[in-house]
């Protein structure tokens, strides 16, 4: 290295958050676990290379595991620089973003492939199947990849961290053998309950997230021989017990697994005993999901339809005649997202439109309640309240979870009416640090923001366009940076926290 005095003045980039709807890599990388990766052929120097990849905010591969480097030795077909240098330190090989080389490690035998004071790069050597192998910094030999960070979607900010969501519902999955106080004492220190699976779509998205039986909040603590969902519900139309003559329900079993070895259906068991893990279940954050654009006083988010909330309560007919007076219907979930989003409004015990009232049905025949009449899709949230001949609507009842439970036409209640959104781009979410405002109707434009100490990185507005997709991507907030100062020559860019200066002289 003698005659070489390089001083780099690093100064830059902190790591900066990212955020955007689906993970997503810029034209011309392909995407691999969270990383993105281009691949160019034209041979170039490690120094031409590195200016390149540092253009996209990228860097040469810094291949770090057996799956990285398999996916590299997919993607080229030639021999490739890459991002592992010992420019600064002769014989001592490091990333080129400074951090160590591990335990992963592809380099030839240095007794076959001697490190030399001249050769200071790497590259993936395709005569080597693909092995690390010390190359010239400067020589215009070979071809390169640039990696660089996938743009990561933002957290599911609707749930609490360590829960996962799912349809307006958050559920966090406890594998520790607990028992059943135990394991309500943990769910009720995050304000939730445990697992209340109320339909098959709940049920089936909880069979996925576990893979061990698991204690739900069902018991017949309180009255023996009553199940109840551990809020004090009734257990509705939706039940997923075993056969009680398989499975007897005792004295002394008064709590609920969702049993593994019985395809996950409902069997009781032991209250006190440390023998199953658990799922805490509570509502998701419905302000946190992206707005849907809604005619005037009409809300909804991704996912649901528009809806506009009557609290001045009515018979059904008349709130009827009250959504149909403005162009739109009764309101009716077709969906548990929908069902808990309608909960979350908050207006209490609500119609939705469905009867099987003369002259419009017949007893025990459900339609819904607008001008054709229509049969009831295949989602319900039929409580346990029993149809009879006087009960011909129905309502979203308060006291038994919001389930749906056939009730006097004439009561008064509120009412909630609906449309279908307008045809409209996807909701766009906020960038983290940052914000998101306009229209998302066609030919509306939608502006980004970001907050005070962060710079938008991409367009900053973008247009719904005529086939309602958004006409460039989403940008990011990033900290405030500032860029590498190169007083001599630049070799390698690299990235260090904001405002950390780094000299190198060698
Ligand atoms: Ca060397
Ligand atoms: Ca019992
Ligand atoms: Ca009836």
């Amino acid at each position: 290295m003698a005659g070489r005095s390089v001083v780099l003045l690093l100064v830059v980039l902190a790591s900066t958050p990212w955020a955007a709807r689906g993970q997503t890599c810029p034209d011309g990388y392909s995407y691999n676990a969270g990383l993105c990766y281009r691949w160019t052929e034209t041979l170039t120097s490690a120094l031409d290379a590195n200016n390149d990849c540092a253009s996209d905010g990228a860097t040469l591969a810094l291949p770090r595991s057996q799956d990285e480097h398999d996916y590299l030795t997919g993607l080229i077909s030639e021999t490739v620089l890459i991002g592992i240098t010992d420019y600064y330190h002769e014989g001592t090989w490091k990333y080129s973003d400074g951090t160590e080389i591990g335990a992963f490690n592809k380099f030839l035998p240095e007794a076959d492939y001697p490190n030399t004071g001249r050769i200071d790069c790497v590259v993936m050597s395709k005569d080597d199947s693909y092995m690390w192998k010390p190359s010239s910094c400067s020589q215009e030999q070979y071809g390169y990849v640039c990696q660089k960070d996938a743009v990561m979607p933002p957290p599911p900010l609707v749930c609490p961290d360590g829960y996962s969501y799912n349809a307006g519902l958050c559920y966090r999955w406890t594998e520790t053998l607990t028992s059943a106080l135990d394991a309500n004492n943990d769910c009720a220190s995050d304000g939730a309950t445990l697992a209340l699976p109320r339909s098959q779509d709940e049920h089936d998205y909880l069979t996925g997230l576990i893979s061990e039986t698991v204690l739900i909040g069902i018991t017949d603590v309180l009255e023996e021989g009553t199940w109840k969902y551990s809020d004090d519900t009734e257990i509705g139309a939706f039940s997923k017990f075993l056969s009680e003559v398989d499975h007897p329900n005792t004295a002394t079993i008064d709590c609920v697994v969702m049993s593994k070895d019985d395809s996950y259906n409902w069997k009781p068991s032991s209250c006190s005993q440390e023998q199953y893990g658990y799922v805490c279940q509570k509502d998701g954050d419905m302000t946190k999901l992206p707005q849907l654009e809604c005619p005037d006083g009409y809300t909804g988010v991704e996912g649901t339809k528009c809806y506009r909330v009557v609290s001045e309560p009515a018979s059904a007919i008349a709130a009827l005649a009250e959504c149909q007076a403005e162009g739109a219907d009764p309101v009716l979930p077709t969906s548990d997202l929908e069902h808990y989003y309608l909960k979350s409004l908050g207006l209490g015990t609500h119609w939705i439109g469905v009867t099987d009232s003369a002259p419009r049905s017949t007893e025990g025949n459900w339609v819904y309640l607008t001008t054709d009449l229509p049969a009831l899709g295949s989602f319900n949230r039929w409580g346990s309240t029993a149809n009879t001949d006087d009960l011909d609507c129905v309502a979203m009842d308060s006291a038994e979870a919001y389930q749906w439970a056939p009730t006097y036409c004439l009561d008064d209640l509120a009412c909630v009416c609906q449309k279908a959104p307008p045809d409209q781009c996807p909701p766009l979410a906020a960038p983290e640090n940052g914000a998101v405002s306009g229209s998302s109707l066609p030919e509306g434009v939608a502006t980004f923001t970001c907050d005070e100490g962060y710079n938008l990185d991409g367009a900053s507005t973008t247009t719904c366009q005529a086939d309602l997709s958004w006409s460039d991507d989403n940008p990011t907030c990033n900290s405030e940076f500032c860029m590498c100062v190169c007083v001599s020559a630049c070799v390698y860019v690299h990235m260090y926290e904001c405002n950390v200066m780094v000299s190198v002289t060698e």
